[in-house]
């Protein structure tokens, strides 16, 4: 089986370009190295020390299954990125090649309007490509749970079950109320940033073009990822701890690291789904084996476990215990526009039922995690640890 991995030098995609080649799969890269760039930019670094460009595309150029170099190519140039899939003829792309962080999204116009371009218009390009020259390929496509926002009411995998099955609404034409039938329809989505909201626009025109012109495609709404996986020091992946680019756990580990109390925002109660990366990597070498051969269009909600934020700031406290670091927990106030206390209850069953079975020791995993980057403390740049961009200015 021949995969595109759009993306695969980020936090994800170099783990998944990896372990995809060892699984055997014919494997062509793409990456604008942009995620280097904007984190230099924002003043920070990889917690972890990361090989260089040119060191990586020889590494994967060291496979026999990876035929040709990562292919530097923006997701908004439509010529090149249609020669490239036109050339290498995927039977899936796995499209991780976005402007992942909902805080950069934030901080000014100019990063919300790139956001944008970049995911909204770089993945209507990738459809547009698909359908003129893989039309049968499987479609990956990353997006995240963020799309549902906080609703106080359960969250279904995508689509609204048979359960809450009717709204009623008043009809002009026949002056009454009328029920109007549900099921089936995408599940209302109430997103917290630009960045997840350019997520809710892609979801959209992934669903019109499955329904227009039958491409094929698994959509994850996936959660909070952490950790590392298991590549010896040359091959390890990124991790980010800046405001921006770092995810709350990432954040918390190296902030303990250092010595810096945990940076809860306000009170701490937000709750929301979390998987390590070992896992996000696993499910989507599982969703990508097993496609969906009833729908078009599938949603995965990607999700081990959901916690509040205080509650994993006290798991952290505990595994840096395990490693003799004391580690303080302080609330700061909340640079973000988000519910601090809420209901949060999304499924996340349809790959369970196939059969898919996650690790499901948190604890481990986050003692793991700092004992692989507490070598690396001096890297840490602690000036980038507070958060800057405030959401409502
Ligand atoms: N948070 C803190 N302290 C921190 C950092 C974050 O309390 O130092 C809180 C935030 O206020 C938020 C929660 O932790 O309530 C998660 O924040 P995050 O920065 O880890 O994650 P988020 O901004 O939501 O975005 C990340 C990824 C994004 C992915 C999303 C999944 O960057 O690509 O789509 O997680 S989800 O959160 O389910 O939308």
């Amino acid at each position: 089986m021949r995969v595109l991995i759009l993306g695969c030098d980020g936090y994800i995609g170099w783990p998944l370009t990896l372990h995809l080649l060892k699984c055997d799969y014919e494997v062509y890269g793409l990456d604008t190295f942009t995620r280097r760039k904007r984190v230099n930019d924002v003043g920070s670094n990889s917690v972890t020390p990361i090989s260089s460009k040119l060191e990586r595309n020889e590494i994967l150029r060291s496979y026999p299954n990876f035929p040709e170099d990562v292919a530097n190519i923006d997701m908004l140039d439509y010529e090149n990125l249609g020669r490239l899939i036109s050339y290498c003829e995927p039977d899936a792309i796995i499209h991780l090649a976005e402007q992942p962080s909902a805080s950069w999204s934030m901080r000014d116009a100019k990063s919300a309007m790139q956001t944008q371009f970049d995911n909204v218009i770089g993945t209507l390009n990738l459809l547009w490509e698909m359908k003129e020259y893989c039309p049968d390929a499987h479609l990956i496509k990353l997006g995240t749970m963020g799309e549902y926002g906080t609703p106080d009411c359960g969250i279904p995998e995508g689509e609204i079950e048979e359960i809450c099955s009717t709204i009623e609404y008043h009809n002009p034409h026949i002056a009454t109320q009328v029920k109007c039938p549900m099921s089936g329809l995408s599940f209302p989505r109430s997103p917290g940033s630009f960045y997840h909201l350019s997520e809710v626009h892609n979801t959209h025109n992934i669903i019109f073009a499955c329904k227009a012109w039958g491409l094929q495609s698994t959509n994850i709404m996936q959660g909070v990822v952490f950790g590392l996986s298991d590549e010896e020091e040359d091959l390890l992946t990124r991790l980010d701890y800046d405001e921006h680019f770092g995810t709350v756990i990432n954040r918390f580990c190296a902030q303990a690291i250092i010595g810096h109390p945990l940076t809860v925002y306000g009170k701490g109660g937000q709750t929301r789904g979390f998987l390590s990366l070992k896992d996000s990597i696993q499910y989507l070498t599982f969703a990508l084996g097993n496609p969906s051969y009833e729908n078009k269009y599938r949603t995965l909600n990607q999700f081990e476990f959901t916690y509040t934020i205080n509650g994993l700031a006290q798991k952290v406290v505990d595994a840096a215990k395990k490693h003799d670091i004391d580690a303080t927990i302080q609330h700061i106030n909340n640079p973000r526009t988000e519910a601090e206390s809420h209901y949060y209850n999304p499924a996340h069953q349809k790959l369970f039922n196939i059969g898919y079975g996650p690790t499901k020791d948190i604890d481990k995993e986050l003692e793991n995690l700092i004992e692989n980057i507490k070598k690396y403390k001096d890297r840490i740049i602690s000036d980038v640890i507070m958060p800057k961009t405030d959401w409502r200015l």
